[in-house]
């Protein structure tokens, strides 16, 4: 038996930023696998519970583990070199294993500057039980899970902080909030999104490291169980009083028209069941895959926001990021999900590929019909930030506008100037797009690359 420690290092001594709002799932899921593989366990937010790194090497000290993982995104990177180097100066005995979108995104170069011992790609909950035994080296991957219902719920119990400390991103929903993932995958391949690159290139499975398969298979679609989700639903109220959830679903509704197949008869199973919970989630924008009788449904179920990645108002600049959505989409789902009596949350970007002030202006007029009919309850207008390795990213990179890297937050508040538009009137547009339409401005500034803006005293 070996003592894992999953740790989520913290970030806000360099970016200046607290991400300390909504909790992530990776960390307590493999925190449960490992339990169940026979060892001891713990999963530590330190971001969250707002340590500094050297707090956080304390921690590790007094915890003692034998096996310390870490989840690298971009922004997290310099935090895990940091925590990294300092573990291995101190005790160099100590195996270090890293994964997540970063590790996935850039498996040899997250490598090299963590000096991890080991570098895993992909969805780990199946091999870290032997990971942690076995303690490999170098860069291997992983069996994706495709039985969802076979993992285990995420180790809440074992968990630092908990649940209650988390307070949520919508201030105006019960707490506490808890997150949940009752279905895996997207076959759609946005260029900025990290999840796509989940499925790329070959590498030596942990199972079998003498053999190249490829990786698998963040794509694949995977879901959760009726029975499943409500024994978790009903766990997470009872155990911890939960009344609010975030539905973490890479696109829970409008990805794919077999999507309803799963959607509908569950979202009426979790109707029956009376939880008394209600949930927000994430959804794509399209005229035939979005009905109302789906919207309905998950309206019974308890869903009373759904965050739409709107993008642009310009198909063009839509069809330029691999989007392949269009305003009519947008009108059309943000109508059906409003008669539903869903809240529409859009999300936005400025700053993209070919996207000049004309195609801004388009988003603008965009927004201003959606506010027209009273249709946006929120919105939050993003600077379009390249991740690494991301098709994007290696757009930028070839056509030189790339952000300046700062080694710290690799370019995440550093916009730069497009071929398209320059830095200024990017920001620009962020802010006029943030308040598009708005009578009685209500701004939140969440960090430099991103406005959220609430549409006053509208009840969630
Ligand atoms: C919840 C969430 C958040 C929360 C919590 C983040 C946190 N503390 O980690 C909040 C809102 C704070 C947030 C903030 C940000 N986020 Co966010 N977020 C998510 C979201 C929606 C869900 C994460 C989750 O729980 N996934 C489910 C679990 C099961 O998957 P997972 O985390 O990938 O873990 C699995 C594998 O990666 C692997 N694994 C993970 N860690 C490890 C470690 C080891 C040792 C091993 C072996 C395996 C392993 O096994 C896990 C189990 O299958 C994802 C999108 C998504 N669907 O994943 C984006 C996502 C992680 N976020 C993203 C981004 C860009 C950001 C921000 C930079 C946004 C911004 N501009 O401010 C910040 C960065 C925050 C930070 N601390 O660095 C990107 C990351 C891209 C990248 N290359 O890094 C994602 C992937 C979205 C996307 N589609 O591109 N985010
Ligand atoms: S539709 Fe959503 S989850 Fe799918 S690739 Fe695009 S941004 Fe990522």
């Amino acid at each position: 038996m070996s003592r894992y420690l999953h740790l989520n290092v913290p970030v806000r001594h360099y970016t200046g930023i607290s991400y300390d709002l909504n909790m992530t799932l990776g960390g307590p899921l493999l925190t449960a696998c490992a339990i169940q593989a026979g060892h001891q366990a713990i999963y530590l937010d330190a971001e969250a519970l707002g340590y500094s790194e050297a707090r956080t090497l304390q921690e590790i000290e007094r915890l003692e583990p034998d096996v310390l993982a870490m989840t690298v995104l971009t922004l997290s990177l310099h935090g895990v070199e940091q925590i990294a180097r300092a573990v291995k100066a101190r005790w160099q005995d100590l195996y270090v294993v890293v994964g997540g979108p970063h590790a996935v995104a850039d498996p040899e170069g997250t490598l090299a500057t963590t000096g991890a011992d080991c570098l895993i790609v992909g969805e780990a909950e199946l091999e870290i039980g032997r990971i942690i035994q076995d303690r490999p080296r170098g860069i291997l991957s992983v069996r994706a899970p495709l039985d969802l219902d076979a993992l285990p719920r995420p180790a809440w119990e074992h968990s630092f902080p908990s649940i209650p400390h988390y307070q949520g991103n919508e201030p105006r929903f019960e707490r506490p909030e808890a997150c949940t993932l009752p279905m895996r995958g997207c076959p759609h391949a946005c260029s900025f999104c990290s999840l796509p690159l989940f499925q790329n290139a070959s590498l030596k499975p942990v199972d079998e490291p003498d053999r190249l398969q490829p990786r698998l298979h963040r794509s694949t679609i995977r879901y959760q169980s009726a029975e499943k989700i409500i024994e978790e639903w009903r766990w997470l109220k009872e155990t911890y009083g939960v009344r609010h959830l975030f539905v973490y679903a890479d696109e829970l509704v409008g990805a794919y028209a077999s999507q309803r197949d799963w959607l509908i008869p569950t979202m009426e199973a979790i109707a029956r069941a009376n939880l008394g919970l209600t949930w927000k989630t994430q959804g794509r924008c399209n005229q035939r895959f979005i009905t109302q009788d789906q919207l309905d449904a998950m309206y019974a179920a308890g869903c009373r926001a759904i965050m739409w990645g709107v993008e642009s108002g310009s198909e063009k600049v839509n069809q330029a990021v691999h989007k392949g959505t269009h305003p009519a989409d947008v009108l059309h789902t943000f109508r059906l999900a409003k008669r539903a009596g869903i809240r529409n949350w859009g999300y936005f970007m400025t700053g993209m590929p070919e996207e000049t002030e004309a195609d801004a202006a388009l988003t603008e007029a965009l927004i201003l019909a959606l506010c027209e009919e009273g249709l946006l309850d929120y919105r939050q207008v993003t600077i379009c930030t390249p991740e690494v390795n991301t098709p994007i990213w290696a757009r930028a990179e070839r056509e030189g506008w790339l952000p300046k890297r700062d080694p710290r937050n690799r370019w995440h508040y550093t916009p730069s100037d497009t071929p398209w538009m320059t830095a200024a009137r990017v920001r620009y547009w962020r802010d006029r797009l943030a308040t598009a339409g708005l009578q009685t401005q209500h701004r939140l500034s969440m960090n430099n690359v991103a406005y959220a803006q609430y549409a006053p005293g509208v009840p969630v």
